[in-house]
């Protein structure tokens, strides 16, 4: 348990009746506002007959329809805002995987409110005044950059804007300015591991204590390399665009599931296939209906993303609820050979064997009408330098390892050193060329 609870962290500790009283409040109001502003959100509860009275409980959020990524760009630019124009004073959008962006809005009072949770989630990893944050999440229409930095701001942290990109200056930034945390994902972390030490130093030489990683998912097996080659303590920290950006959950000390700002964001999980809700502790598609939100309140938005809420109280004493590790998207998830494969149980696989390094790639492919799958996976200076036959035992284990896990023979190339492009904000780790 904490004792030195930061004055805006409190909400984290409100006793549950109290968070559940104060949650209806907030989305009576949300869901009467989108009624009122947004005509899509009105046409689809007259469509279903529903008026925002109808929402007495919590329960009745499951009433309402789900909006949807295409919901966005069918209403693209502005049409999902709930307030006017002059209100807003920021924009963000996030590019997304075909044609145009996906775009929000912030009144003030959301740039409050991400602040303020953004600040509660540098508390919930014991960041504090005095730190000096390297804030390498891309500065722009991504919300990383920005977001980070007004949280890690109000907390009284001195801020490095260097953004995402330029590792040289990275690096220098963090042995020169007394960088004591640190942000960005988690994949261009393991990059920056790999350049340090490659410059004749070692990372646990440094003063970075913090990271606080996340905008793509990545697994326990990751978590321990990292801590292990940099000395750091890494934190997972979740948050989307359509949501409000970084900041609708974070890790605490305990670094045992992502606890969630319930007072701004409520939480459900559903089957991803038939939409019912599920019960605590069941996996399934996160979704997210904003409390707080004035520019762009979302009702019950599909994630994609596939977590599970973890239903026992944290030891760190924080009474809003915890989701585990987003294991992975719905829309991320591969059919090979009938059977069912995320990216995260390559990447558990391939950390498994003690001699990989975590740079790998998923390569889709199609032949006679059947997805085949290839993983490829770098192997260091060192071991491209062994005889083939250790060579060949390592991709034999790797290939064991996944194996063991998914249940799959899959074939397993070693590359290069280096040959796998490495990334400055999310990593691609799946090219699927199925279509070409
Ligand atoms: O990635 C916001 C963010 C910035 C979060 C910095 C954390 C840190 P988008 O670009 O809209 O926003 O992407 C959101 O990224 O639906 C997840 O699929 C994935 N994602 C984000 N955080 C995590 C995480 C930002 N910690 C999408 N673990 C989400 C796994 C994550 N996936």
């Amino acid at each position: 348990m904490e004792t030195n609870i930061h004055p805006e962290s409190i909400p984290d500790y409100m006793e549950s009746g109290e968070l559940r009283t104060l949650q209806l409040q907030r989305l009576k109001a949300t869901v009467q506002r989108c009624y009122d502003n947004v005509a899509l959100f009105r046409q689809r509860m007259d469509e279903r007959g529903l008026k925002p009275a109808d929402v007495r409980s919590l329960a009745d959020v499951a009433k309402l329809p789900f909006t949807q990524k295409t919901d966005l760009r069918d209403t693209y630019p502005y049409g999902l805002f709930a307030v006017p124009m002059k209100e807003v004073v920021r924009l963000h959008a996030s590019s997304g995987t075909t044609g145009k962006p996906i775009v929000v809005g912030y009144t003030r009072d959301d740039l409050e409110v991400w602040s303020s949770v953004m600040l509660r989630s540098f508390v919930a990893t014991g960041m504090h005044a005095g730190d000096v944050l390297q804030n390498a999440y891309g500065y722009g229409l991504f919300t990383g950059g920005l977001g980070a930095h007004y949280g890690a701001e109000r907390l009284g942290a001195t801020v490095i804007p260097i953004s995402g990109g330029n590792t040289e200056r990275q690096i220098l930034v963090m042995k020169d300015f007394g960088v004591t945390a640190i942000c960005c994902t988690p994949s261009y972390f393991i990059h920056l591991i790999e350049k340090v030490n490659a410059g004749g130093i070692s990372f646990k030489e440094l003063g970075v204590k913090v990271g606080v990683f996340g905008a793509e998912p990545w697994t326990e097996a990751m978590r321990a390399y990292i801590q292990r080659e940099s000395g750091i303590k890494a934190f997972d920290i979740y948050g989307l665009t359509e949501i409000i950006g970084p900041g609708v959950g974070i890790e605490c000390c305990e670094q045992a599931g992502l606890h969630i700002f319930e007072d701004h964001f409520l939480i459900e999980i559903v089957d991803p296939e038939t939409g019912e809700v599920l019960p605590d502790g069941q996996e399934g598609e996160l979704i997210i209906t904003t409390l707080t939100k004035q520019a762009f309140p979302m009702i019950r938005y599909r994630t994609h993303d596939i977590t599970s809420i973890i239903p026992e109280r944290c030891a760190c004493g924080r009474t809003i609820r915890r989701i585990s590790r987003i294991r992975s998207r719905s829309d991320d998830m591969m059919i090979i050979r009938g059977v069912n494969v995320f990216p995260s149980q390559i990447e558990a696989a391939l950390l498994s064997v003690e001699e990989a390094v975590p740079h790998y790639q998923i390569l889709l492919t199609r032949k006679g009408g059947l997805d085949q799958i290839e993983v490829q996976v770098e192997v260091t200076k060192e071991m491209f330098g062994d005889r083939i036959s250790e060579l060949e035992s390592i991709q034999l284990r790797l290939a064991q390892a996944i194996d063991h896990i998914t249940g799959l023979r899959v074939p397993v190339r070693l590359v290069e050193p280096h040959t796998i492009a490495r990334s400055e904000g999310k990593a691609k780790r799946v090219i699927d060329n199925r279509n070409q």
